[in-house]
């Protein structure tokens, strides 16, 4: 029966080729835990969380505003932190990148929606309870963020699943939305 609220974040959508690609590389460096499946595999831009279902119209026309360009995504760095949570992160964070975050979260605030106050940190999950973090890993997976999306967080009979509810593409030959700079990434 459908809730009244949504759980939602926006996010960039993994291609099927490189969550695969992740999944494979990742799986065999023997984690263990509880590794994110490669559906569900994506780069969250800012998290909403439960939100009235009346609110969506609006979240998908601000969404519709934002201008951006398509950019490269290179993950080329294993991080990981509490809980034995392991990301694939960029060595080199791609300016839009941050900028489309912030800008999204510059609206959101702006029809009142609370966010974490937590600076952007550019990761993809890849596993929660990890056993180790391996000491030499050297991952290498990249592809142009062609897209971003909304995604509703919803339990399933396999554990959570992140639905994608609507996308909007990035345009070539947009500006970088200038207003925004990256900002550093605090240590986790
Ligand atoms: P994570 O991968 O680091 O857990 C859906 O839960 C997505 O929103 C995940 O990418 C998750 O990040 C992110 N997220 C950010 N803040 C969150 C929060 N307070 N609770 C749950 N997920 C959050």
């Amino acid at each position: 029966m459908p809730t009244d609220t949504l759980r939602l974040f926006f996010a960039l959508p993994c291609p099927r080729e490189q969550a695969e690609a992740i999944c494979a590389w990742r799986d065999g460096l023997g984690l263990g835990g509880k590794p994110v499946a490669a559906d569900n595999l994506h780069l969250t831009l800012t998290f909403l969380g439960q939100q009235p279902r009346a609110r969506l119209e609006e979240l998908q026309l601000l969404a519709a505003g934002i201008e951006a360009p398509p950019f490269e995504l290179r993950l080329d760095h294993l991080g990981g932190g509490r809980l034995g949570v392991l990301w694939l992160e960029p060595s080199q964070l791609p300016p839009v990148l941050p900028a489309l975050a912030g800008e999204l979260q510059q609206r959101l605030r702006a029809i009142g929606i609370a966010l974490d106050r937590r600076p952007f940190r550019a990761h993809l999950t890849l596993v929660r309870h990890a056993g180790a973090r391996p000491r030499e890993a050297h991952p290498d997976f990249a592809w142009t963020v062609e897209r971003f999306a909304l995604y509703a967080s919803e339990p399933s009979a396999r554990g959570v699943r992140y639905r994608e509810l609507s996308s909007w593409p990035l345009v070539p030959g947009l500006p970088p939305l200038p207003r925004f700079r990256a900002e550093p990434s605090p240590p986790r």
